[in-house]
């Protein structure tokens, strides 16, 4: 049994208190401490602790946070934006939505703070849509800090701060998670990615300098600020510092958030959340949700790094660890998320958008068991042409699972050959997958 004290509670800290979505209790934790110490320092020093301590990007490709801010061009005069991405929205991903929900001041706080370090008087929070109850508490928020003079017009201990947050719910497309999209989506244009570079730090909303980061990434800067560059880098590995939510789902026991530091393993993580779940045994898991390869039991004890998950083969992206026991078809699984994939697809490019309909065929097909000779080449055939040659990532995730299922798992497509995987996973199929 893992030892729980390797758990980090920093942004879970509060979860379990009174009312944790108030100002009052993030106050009475700390909360907007971070901010009076940033004020009080000049926006360089910011960039420069935040860049010191490590901070990679929370939202799946790890880009360090600090490096990111400094890309910006010297201040022209002109505005200057800094947009947090919160449209969480990759299968298996749940750290964002229960994070605002149980505590919004901490992104505030974080938002405010990278605003005065990156010099931006309005910062905007793209929600994905769907989750209205996560817009109201952030609205809630955003009127109680500002009633408490933390953000508004000329705030801060020298009372030059000005600082204006737009709350905006997107209409619920996975492709506005991709920043260009999202700036696309947030200028009131159909969510597309733009051609990159150049990159939004240069030339992102409304075609001016903006910082586009996750929401996990900016909640992190208060703690970072307050504790300090040794605190954080005295959690986690060399090359991916401090902590992160790990969120588990499906086969294990106890399903949930558990915050710990990176280079922590799958087996210490199932074992805190109960184990496999009783009287079942491991088959297969996500290091990051349904874009990363899946892994298997012999991947166990790879610590969960940037370095370390990508020399196994797979990308630890969004930490959404999703276990699947013996009952469930790796095909089965692996067609729910082409068909995730091809309704997500943008249509803006020819591999994606034709590719993942061809999959989603091949894979259909499969799973009832009209597989016909030919068909496991062919979709390693179509992936391969998906991956790296689409427009943005969406692509290449699509082709992820497929490629990674045949390779782990080649037996159970060919079997979708001749048998439906309903007669071979019967416990599946009457389960409500
Ligand atoms: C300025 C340069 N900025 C890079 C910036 C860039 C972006 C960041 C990372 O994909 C991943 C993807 C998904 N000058 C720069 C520069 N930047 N070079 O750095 O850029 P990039 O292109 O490596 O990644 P990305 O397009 O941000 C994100 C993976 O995450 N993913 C995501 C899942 C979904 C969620 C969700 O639902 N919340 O996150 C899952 O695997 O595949 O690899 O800001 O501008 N020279
Ligand atoms: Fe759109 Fe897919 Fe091309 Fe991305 S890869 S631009 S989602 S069609």
């Amino acid at each position: 049994m893992a030892d729980a004290t390797v758990l980090t509670p920093v942004l879970t800290d509060t979860w379990d208190a009174d009312k944790p979505w108030t100002l009052a209790t993030y106050r009475a934790h700390g909360g907007y401490e971070g901010l009076a110490q940033a004020l009080g320092s000049t926006p360089e020093d910011v960039v420069a602790t935040v860049k010191a301590s490590g901070l990679r990007g929370r939202g799946g490709a790890g880009f360090p946070t600090g490096l990111k801010w400094s890309f910006l061009p010297p201040a022209d005069g002109g505005p200057r934006y800094l947009v947090v991405n919160a449209d969480e929205s990759e299968p298996g991903t749940c750290k964002d939505i229960p994070l605002m929900l149980a505590n919004p001041h901490v992104l505030l706080e974080g938002v405010a703070i990278t605003a005065y370090a990156i010099g931006c008087t309005h910062a905007f929070i793209y929600l994905r849509g769907e989750v209205v109850h996560v817009y109201r508490r952030l609205l809630a928020a955003v009127r109680e800090a500002r009633e408490a003079g933390l953000i508004g017009t000329g705030t801060g201990p020298r009372g030059d701060f000005d600082l204006e947050i737009t709350v905006h719910a997107g209409a619920g497309a996975y492709i506005c998670g991709e920043e260009t999209a999202l700036l696309d989506s947030l200028e009131g244009m159909r969510g597309q990615p733009r051609l990159k570079p150049p990159f939004p730090a240069v030339a992102g909303l409304y075609a001016r300098p903006t910082v586009v980061n996750n929401v996990e990434s900016i909640a992190s800067v208060p703690g970072i600020i307050r504790g300090g560059v040794d605190w954080f880098t005295s959690m986690g590995t060399e090359k991916s510092a401090g902590h992160g939510i790990f969120s588990l789902s499906g086969h294990v026991e106890r399903p949930g958030q558990y915050e710990a530091p990176f280079g922590i393993t799958m087996r210490e993580l199932i074992d805190m959340a109960g184990g496999v779940r009783a009287g079942h045994r491991l088959k297969f898991w996500t290091p990051g949700g349904s874009s990363t390869p899946i892994l298997t039991e012999e991947h166990l004890d790879v610590p969960l790094d940037y370095e370390s998950v990508g020399a196994a083969g797979s990308m630890l992206a969004t930490r959404a660890l999703m276990v699947f026991d013996e009952t469930v078809s790796a095909v089965r699984v692996i067609s729910r998320w082409t068909d995730f994939y091809q309704h997500e697809s943008c249509g803006k490019c020819t591999p994606c958008r034709e590719g993942t309909y061809w999959m989603k065929q091949v894979m259909h097909r499969l799973e009832q068991g009209r597989g016909v000779p030919g068909d496991i080449d062919l979709l390693l055939d179509v992936s391969a042409n998906i991956a790296g040659r689409s427009f943005c990532a969406l692509g290449d995730a699509s082709a992820a699972p497929i490629q990674s299922g045949i390779a782990h798992f080649r037996e159970e497509f060919e079997a979708g050959m001749h048998t439906p995987a309903a007669e071979l996973f019967p416990y599946q199929a009457s389960a409500a997958f």
